[in-house]
Order: structure tokens, then sequence, then C-alpha cells
């Protein structure tokens, strides 16, 4: 008698049921014996598409911006903190991934699907910032804690520079940079941050929104990664707060 199995999971993006591992179809051996790099890869098992070499480059360039930006940040500081308490590599760097969020490094999907939103629905940056005022909040994509029109962020310029250099159409990119002008002329810090600029040139490019917070993930994983090894390079210790650093608000110690 023949047993129909039902699956438990579908896949379609890769199998390792030959000898090594295809992606979306392609042999990973074949893959690199073609020149292919990472980039690529990313395509494949993320938009199920080989994308050309100049796609790859950008996606090269956002991961290399994007790779670390020093401890203070709170991924980073996170990972730091648990590798100075003797913890793993693995649950010190999802300490710090898990930081990756609304305010930190994980706009990124969101501020793609706004402007992407804006851009199909040819809002204007008025009619944008009204929206996102009164059905969202603050605008993904946009402010910085510590970068502004003082204090330009280069990454954000390197991006943008590159990207227009190649005389591509990038209406999500035009448009943030649009959303940019009006939103830092009220605040010098709301300026297009990296979470912003990755967002709208990943969209121009058309990866799914989905998998657009993936990017800043990826990338960080390094830069974590290298904070994580670093204090056990050192042999850091034990970090414990400081009293002078934290404002006790507590009642004063009273008779019960
Ligand atoms: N306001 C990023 O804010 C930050 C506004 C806004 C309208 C906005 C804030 C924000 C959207 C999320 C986002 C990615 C929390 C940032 C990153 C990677 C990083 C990090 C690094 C790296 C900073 C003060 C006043 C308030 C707010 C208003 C602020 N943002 N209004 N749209 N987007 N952005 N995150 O300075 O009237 O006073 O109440 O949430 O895109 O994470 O390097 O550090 O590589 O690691 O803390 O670059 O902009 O100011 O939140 O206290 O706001 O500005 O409504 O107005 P701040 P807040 P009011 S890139």
């Amino acid at each position: 008698d023949e047993v129909i199995v039902t699956p438990l999971i579908r896949t379609t993006i890769s199998d390792d049921r030959g000898d090594e591992p295809c992606y979306d179809g392609y042999p990973a051996s074949e893959l690199i014996n073609k020149g292919y790099e990472i980039p690529h890869v990313i395509g494949l098992l993320w938009d199920k598409r080989l994308i050309s070499k100049q796609e790859a480059e950008i996606i090269k360039r956002i991961m290399m911006l994007s790779a670390d930006h020093g401890p203070c940040v709170s991924g980073a500081y996170a990972t730091i903190l648990a590798a100075c308490a003797g913890i793993g590599m693995s649950q010190a760097v999802a300490a710090g991934l898990i930081m990756i969020g609304p305010r930190f490094g994980g706009a990124v999907t969101d501020a793609g699907r706004w402007f992407k939103y804006a851009v199909d629905n040819k809002m204007n940056v008025d009619e944008f910032l009204a929206y996102m005022k009164k059905n969202v909040g603050p605008v993904p994509g946009i402010g910085h804690r510590v970068k502004s029109l003082r204090n330009p962020d280069k990454r954000v310029k390197e991006l943008v520079g590159y990207v227009k250099s190649l005389n591509i159409k990038t209406p999500c990119l035009d448009f943030a940079l649009e959303v940019e002008k009006i939103t830092a002329a009220k605040k010098d810090n709301l300026i297009l941050n990296v979470d912003g600029t990755m967002a709208a040139v990943l969209v121009d490019l058309g990866f799914p929104i989905d998998s657009l917070n993936g990017f800043f993930i990826l990338s960080r994983t390094i830069g974590l990664i290298g904070h994580w090894v670093d204090q056990k390079r050192q042999d850091s210790r034990l970090i414990r707060l400081f009293d002078y650093l934290v404002n006790y608000a507590a009642p004063k110690r009273r008779e019960v």
C-alpha cells in the first residue's frame, strides 16, 4: 500500500539533496567558479533571481557601509555588554541583533514600505508627511541621534553619490531625498539616514519589502562578531554601571 505523506514544509529557494547546495537552482560551486559573489547569493536566496553585476556592486557597497558603526550604538553595545559578562559568541551576537528594531537599524523595511507607498500613490512630500503624521508616526528612515545637516553621514552621501552616478531610474531614492529637504529644514537631524537610504535604493532595485531589514541585520552581524572577538581578545572584565550614571528616582529608604 502506498503511503502518502503530506510535506511538513515547502521551500522554494534551495535544495541540498545533491552533492552540494543549489541556490534557486544554481550549484554553489558553479556560482563561485563563474565569478559570482556574496550579493548574488543574497539575490538568489532572498529574491530568487540572479542579480546583475551592477546590482551586486550596489549591494556590496551597502554591506560595507553598514557593517559597523562603532561601540556606542544599541546593537554593538549590547554585544559588548554580553561579551564582558562571559557570554558566548552566538548569544552575545544575538543580544546585539535583538536591538535592531524600529529606532535602530530595523527601520529599513518600513522606510522602504512607506517611500514606495508614496511613490506608487503619486503623493507629494507634503501629502506624505501629513499622512505619516496622522497614520504612522515618525517617518522610518528619517532622523539620526548624532548625524545632522551640520554633521552629515558620509555613508549616506557615498551611497547616494554612487547610485546617482550610474544613471539608473531611482524614483524611491529621489522621493526620499525630497522628504529629507523638508524634514531637515524643520530640524537639522531629521536627515535621510542610513536605514532610509538603503531602503530607497533597494526598493529601486526591486528587492521585496520584507527582505529589506535583512540587509542591515546581515551587514551589522559582521560588526557584532567583530565586537565580540575584540572583547575576548582583550579578556575584558564584567561591566557594571556606575551609580552616577543612574538617576535613582525610587523613594528613599523608609520604615515598613
Ligand atoms: N522626530 C533615529 O531620534 C531616531 C522623526 C521625527 C518625524 C522622524 C529618530 C527616529 C525613525 C527611525 C529610523 C534608523 C530614534 C536610524 C540607525 C543606524 C545607525 C545608528 C547610529 C548605525 C533619533 C525628537 C523629536 C521629536 C520626534 C521628532 C524624530 N525622528 N519626526 N519623523 N523620523 N527615526 N531609525 O534624536 O516635537 O520633540 O516630540 O525614530 O529611521 O539606527 O549610528 O546611531 O549605523 O548604527 O533620539 O546609524 O529620528 O530624537 O526620537 O527623541 O525625537 O524629533 O517626534 O519631536 P532622536 P527623538 P518632538 S539610523
